[in-house]
């Protein structure tokens, strides 16, 4: 038989004779289906502040990831929103242990997330993975497309992998991933890792905003300090040397001696854990244990002698006081009678009538009047 599932039809011109040999047939067109239910509730659908917050607590990944697009958003009303999502969702959160990866690019850090994050899962925890694209806001993200891949770790249903995307509004990519842990933790997540390409700045925003923060290097790749600026460094609970394998392992444990001795002779970022050297592979799963070990006696000290909790606070401290730097500053340049009071200012200062300190004071003053004006 030709066509057992009635696939094909004869075209009407077609002989009616001998039609098994009649080369001519035509597929049948596929009914066309109208979206499911769901399908049309999931493109459509608003939700409201009380669907994202029931959503985020039972763990629906559609409704977190959808929520995460919010708090990503430049808008103001998404923006608004997701502030009340936040809100409701904030004591839920702060039960995860929050992880920084940095290391230069190639270093072996995704390898190392794909890897440690599946032996996190196989021991049962939740893994969500952050990833910060620092050059984001020049390429709009562009590099870290195909960057991201951790395609075994993406297909766990207890992993949630979610790239931060460019800086924009306010608090730019830190706040957006700040408020993307609370909520992957609101959603029940155990581990929560950030992982950022090493290029300074970043760093130290990422250690800001997690409990133990881990460098990944590579041995003999020249420069012993690899483009890491030395400041990073004295911020790190702990170094992998990574890429210790196919006959790289001397130079790995050289490298592991040379980050040794360098870290005894400088002040512990973290009160009451010196930081710790190991060398490992990524790709073949070395080391990956002994960073967990790690991670849980760094965790055990910090939680007995509080300081856990006390950089939590100084952290959430400390991102009120930068959010409100920020605020002021879009406020600041976004008034009508500071942007005219610039270009008069300008003309000023290139023709020596102003000091720069002067003219800075005068803007302020300006700002405040305008701002008095508005609120009365
Ligand atoms: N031999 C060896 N190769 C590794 C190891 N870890 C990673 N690699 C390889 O190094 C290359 C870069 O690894 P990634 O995990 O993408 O590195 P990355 O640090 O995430 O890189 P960026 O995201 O570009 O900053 C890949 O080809 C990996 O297969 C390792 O332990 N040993
Ligand atoms: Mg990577």
């Amino acid at each position: 038989m030709l066509d057992p599932d009635n696939k094909y039809y004869k075209p009407d011109w077609a002989p009616s004779e001998n039609s098994e040999s009649f080369a001519v047939r035509i597929m049948k067109a596929e009914e066309k289906k109208e979206p499911s239910e769901s399908h049309a509730s999931f493109v459509k659908k608003e939700y409201s502040v009380d669907d994202y917050v029931q959503g985020i607590l039972s763990n629906n990944r559609t409704i977190l990831a959808k929520a995460i697009t919010l708090i990503e958003s430049n808008s103001k009303k998404h923006f608004d929103i997701s502030q009340q999502v936040l809100n409701k969702i904030l004591p839920h959160s702060g039960k995860s242990i929050r992880i920084g990866i940095s290391g230069v690019p190639g270093a072996g850090k995704s390898t190392f997330i794909e890897n440690f994050g599946l032996f996190l899962i196989n021991k049962g925890f939740k893994v969500a993975v952050l990833t910060v694209d620092p050059s984001s806001s020049i390429t709009k993200g562009s590099i870290l497309g195909d960057k991201t891949r951790m395609e075994k770790l993406s297909r766990e249903q207890n992993c949630f992998i979610r790239p931060s995307p460019s800086g924009g509004a306010l608090g730019g990519v830190t706040r957006k991933t700040r408020e993307t842990i609370l909520a992957c933790e609101a959603a029940g997540y155990d581990v929560v890792i950030v992982e950022t390409v090493g290029v300074g700045q970043n760093e130290i925003a990422v250690r800001s905003m997690v409990d133990f923060y881990l460098l990944i290097l590579v041995a003999g790749a020249g420069d012993e300090l690899q483009g890491i600026k030395k400041g990073v460094i004295e911020i790190v609970d702990a170094i992998m040397i990574n890429k210790a394998d196919s006959g790289n392992e001397l130079k790995a444990n050289a490298a592991k001696s040379e980050y040794e001795s360098a870290l005894r002779y400088q002040q512990p970022f973290t009160k009451g854990w010196k930081p710790k050297v190991i060398t490992g592979s990524a790709l073949f799963g070395k080391g990956i244990e002994d960073i967990w070990n790690l991670i849980n006696d760094f965790i055990n000290i910090t939680k007995s002698n509080n300081f856990f909790e006390e950089r939590r606070s100084a952290q959430r401290i400390e991102w009120m006081l930068s959010l409100t730097e920020d605020l002021l500053k879009i406020k600041f340049y976004a008034d009508e009678e500071v942007k005219k009071s610039i270009q008069s200012f300008k003309v000023e200062i290139l023709n020596n009538s102003i000091s720069p300190s002067l003219a800075a004071e005068s803007l302020i003053k300006v700002f405040f009047k305008s701002v008095s004006k508005t609120l009365s």
